[in-house]
């Protein structure tokens, strides 16, 4: 049996000046495989909507795509994200009236929420853990600070997921996943300390989730696609430009993933250069790309602006782009910025120096700076040998 897990569809987002359509086809076309290829279930991973008080025409989308699969007798589960959920227990969720969905062949709708703690489903046959936004409210946490509802809250989601997990599987046998929408940490950076709480999020350590007697994991919040986040359908800003876009298939029996790329997602564009870089960027495309980009922006550097006519470079944007957000042209620096008043400037401080020079003005001491420079440093190594080039995404 197999079930199809997206994340992060934000429907009612619209960004890049796209139409509502193109907002949802990645999200359309999730749906589409699943009734191509008799998938028994359909979990949205949290931020179903954008908005907390979704628009009559967001719902109408979102009620759409899932009256689809209620039609096709497709089960569907949908999980609060924080963007679908206010952070007290007595506000309305976006998905209040996703259970309403169907019907379509007189029956009840084949579709679940999961709100609130986290629960148990048995749909689609399979065992589904469904951890919705933790939130303290959910798990009765109450305490003075921040720092000690979240560690608080941290420590009760653990603890129920656990008690959640323990529960002995159907005959035995049945396959069991754990689908939800949080933040996670991993290695040595534990996230424990002030200094790198992210914000009021309840950061759930992966180790913790790994030990759990789950076949799978699927998570929903972080954007970018890795090992345990499935990923948005759509980019959400400009540094997603080379960022890839896929939704998860699950094989139940076979106890297997396989990423599906979307094809509908937006293909982002941007560039900062000089004149005459842009013009050789430009020349590149012209005998190789087959497919337009979908939105362009350009950030054209020249000392003399007024040589520059942002219009032709509009036009020719518009030759590799359906739509061209901006095109701006701007003077080099004539100041460099600097992290204080004694340090290298910005513009010739190399990148490690530069983070080192960073964490120190913030008074980050080891363990965490030390760790911190490591990790960037692999990522900043990994980044340079793969060598991305704007083709690569079609
Ligand atoms: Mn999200």
């Amino acid at each position: 049996m197999k079930a199809v897990i997206i994340a992060d569809p934000h429907v009612g987002a619209d960004k890049f000046g796209t139409n509502p359509s193109q907002w949802d086809a990645p999200f359309s076309e999730a749906v589409q495989y699943a009734v191509q290829n008799h998938v028994r279930l359909f979990i949205c991973a949290g931020d179903l909507f954008h908005r907390r008080n979704p628009t009559t025409e967001d719902y109408d989308r979102a009620l759409g795509l899932l009256s689809i699969l209620d039609y096709h007798g497709i089960e569907f589960l949908v999980i609060d994200g924080n963007h679908d959920v206010g952070t007290t227990i007595d506000s309305i969720p976006a998905t209040w009236s996703i259970e309403e969905v169907g019907g379509t062949k007189g029956g009840d709708s084949s579709g679940k929420v999961a709100h609130g703690r986290a629960s148990t489903f048995l749909i689609g046959g399979i065992e589904v853990i469904a951890l919705p936004w933790p939130r303290w409210a959910d798990y009765g946490v109450k305490s003075i600070t921040l720092k000690d509802l979240l560690q608080e809250t941290k420590e009760a989601v653990l603890k129920h997921l656990r008690s959640l997990s323990e529960v002995p599987r159907r005959q035995g046998r049945s396959s069991r996943i754990l689908v939800g929408h949080a933040s996670i940490s991993s290695g040595a950076l534990k996230l424990q300390g002030p200094p790198l709480l992210l914000g009021k999020d309840v950061v759930l350590p992966v180790e913790e989730l790994q030990a759990l007697d789950v076949d799978a994991i699927f998570l929903g919040h972080i954007h970018s696609q890795d090992e345990y986040y499935v990923g948005s359908t759509q980019p959400t800003d400009w540094a997603d430009t080379h960022t890839p876009k896929s939704f998860a298939v699950y094989d139940s029996v076979e106890k297997t993933t396989e990423r599906v790329p979307y094809r509908s997602s937006l293909k982002l564009l941007t560039i900062e250069a000089t004149p005459t870089a842009l013009n050789a960027i430009l020349k590149t495309f012209a005998g190789q790309l087959t497919v337009k980009y979908d939105v362009a922006r350009a950030r054209v550097v020249c000392a003399n602006t007024e040589t520059v006519d942002p219009g032709a470079i509009r036009a020719s944007l518009g030759d590799y782009a359906h739509r061209v957000e901006s095109v701006e042209v701007v003077k080099p620096p004539s100041q460099h910025r600097r992290v204080a008043a004694n340090n290298t400037p910005l513009n010739v401080i190399t990148p490690d120096e530069l983070l080192a020079t960073w964490l120190d003005s913030k008074g980050v001491v080891d363990p965490i700076r030390t760790a911190t420079l490591s990790t960037f440093r692999a990522l900043a190594t990994a980044i340079t040998t793969t060598g991305a080039t704007p083709t690569e995404r079609f």
